[in-house]
């Protein structure tokens, strides 16, 4: 790409009657160069601000006509790089695009613009007494647009599931301007290649996103959060599962391990946190459409905790005590990257496997001289594992850090999992797609690619190897 391919696009897109908001100066930039774990050091030549999917059709066509990669973007809250842009590309940011447009109660759905945030999405229903159940750890931040390109998990999918399921179909734009409608407000369809769901996690590599119907559930009113400490992380797994196996499925199981805590409380001296001492909490919710069946699953809870190791754990009834023990655990990620350089993964294992997953991480971790944290959504299989640099050399680390991403994966794929469970590939993971995915299952989704993007100007150089 030369910066010129871009200035072309500049010169007209400001030549309508309508100009789209256009940010070119280093500073105006600057924000847009990087998400929660990439920074990109090569300038992108421009931000654009589209407000209608007239005007992201505008852009792409000019993008397409002058040969201009672009990068869609919601609210940079990644932790892959899928949003990050390179050397003279467009930033195509939707967060001007952020309506609710329909809440509809009659086919519990809602339509919405892919830079509403997630948070307020939740509210704006939950007033309708409907449920979008999706929660990804910064709900309050993140669009929907971009758990949508991500295909976000979070903290409630042991009983909802991550966003998939909730993405009914999709207004996006192709990367020649083209708009297309896929899917609607409809539950079920067997009409053809469900081109909703291919564009879902995708990453912004096959179209922009430009308007989502959501399904919609009943709200499940009444909830209940429990705090259990643990003397080991092997007890607290095997909590995990015999909860599952009693066939109580609460949303969520989150794992809070006692290295996560200590970084949280180091940077948040005010947070109190029932059980600094203990090896590994869980953090458990519980809800349901009435007080009874959620006291009733909170009560028989209880003797499997006990056997497993957790005989005293902390119920939070009121909405400040739930919120307390929520804010510790959406805190643990920040706390611990800003402990210094590390390297994250995001493995998913078959749940029954996750303390040789944790033990995997430990092992790995140990044999390159690093630190190592996991913590995550214990009921879904799903790890964040942070290995730090810590006292290690800069040399040393470099290679390091690559190599014990690499084992990590390749242990990760051995024990029947893949290695992205929902933070995406993007550029990060990029180079270890080829351990999660066969030689044909990649050369499919090229030609999947190919045929959406033929000059390869959306998001290039994301996801595929
Ligand atoms: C979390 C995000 C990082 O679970 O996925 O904290
Ligand atoms: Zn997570």
């Amino acid at each position: 790409v030369t910066p010129s391919n871009a200035s072309k696009l500049l010169a007209r897109i400001g030549s309508g009657t309508k100009r789209i908001e256009v940010r070119t100066s280093p500073a105006g930039i600057e924000p847009y160069l990087h998400d929660e774990a990439v920074r990109s050091s090569d300038p992108a030549a421009a931000v654009l601000f589209p407000r209608s999917t007239e005007e992201v059709s505008r852009i792409l066509k000019l993008a397409s006509r002058f040969r201009v990669p672009v990068v869609p973007r919601g609210a940079g809250s990644g932790v892959a790089g899928s949003a990050v842009p390179g050397k003279g590309w467009i930033v195509l940011s939707l967060e001007r695009m952020n309506r609710i447009l329909a809440v509809d109660e009659r086919d519990a759905v809602a339509v919405v613009e892919p830079g509403a945030i997630t948070g307020e999405i939740r509210k704006a229903v939950e007033a309708k007494g409907l449920f979008y159940p999706p929660v990804p750890g910064s709900v309050d931040l993140c669009t929907i647009g971009g758990n949508v390109a991500t295909n976000a998990g979070g903290l409630s999918a042991v009983k909802y599931g991550v966003t998939r399921p909730y993405v009914l179909g999709l207004e996006a734009v192709l990367a020649g301007g083209e708009v297309i409608q896929t899917g609607g407000r409809y539950l079920k369809h067997s009409t053809g290649y469900d081109l909703t769901q291919l564009i879902v996690g995708s990453e912004g590599t096959l179209a922009v996103i430009t308007k989502i119907v959501l399904r919609l559930l009943p709200l499940p009113t009444e909830r209940m959060t429990l705090l259990a400490p643990f003397p080991s992380l092997e007890d607290l797994t095997g909590a995990v599962l015999a909860i599952l196996a009693e066939r109580i499925v609460p949303p969520t199981l989150e794992l809070v391990p006692r290295g996560a805590v200590r970084s949280v409380l180091a940077r948040n001296p005010d947070i109190s946190f029932p059980f600094p001492e203990s090896e590994a909490s869980l953090l458990i919710e519980v809800d349901g459409a009435d007080l009874p069946s959620v006291e009733r699953d909170v009560a028989r809870l209880a003797p499997i905790l006990e056997r497993c190791g957790s005989p005293d754990p902390l119920v939070a009834f009121s909405p400040s005590q739930r919120e307390r023990l929520w804010s510790l655990r959406k805190g643990i990620r920040d706390s611990i990257v800003a402990c210094g350089p590390y390297v994250e993964a995001d493995s998913v294992v078959p749940r029954s496997q996750l303390p040789e997953l944790v033990r995997a991480g430990d092992a790995c971790g140990a044999r390159h001289g690093l630190e190592t944290i996991s913590y995550g959504h214990a009921g879904d299989g799903n790890l964040h594992t942070y290995f730090l640099k810590g006292t290690l050399l800069e040399r040393s680390w470099k290679s390091a850090s690559k190599k014990v991403l690499r084992e990590y994966y390749e242990r990760t794929v051995r024990l029947g999992g893949t290695i992205s469970g929902e933070h995406g590939i993007g550029s990060l993971k990029r180079p270890y797609l080829p351990i999660a995915l066969s030689g044909g299952e990649i050369q499919l989704m090229r030609g999947i690619k190919k045929a959406f993007d033929p000059y390869n100007l959306l998001n290039p150089g994301k996801l595929l190897p």
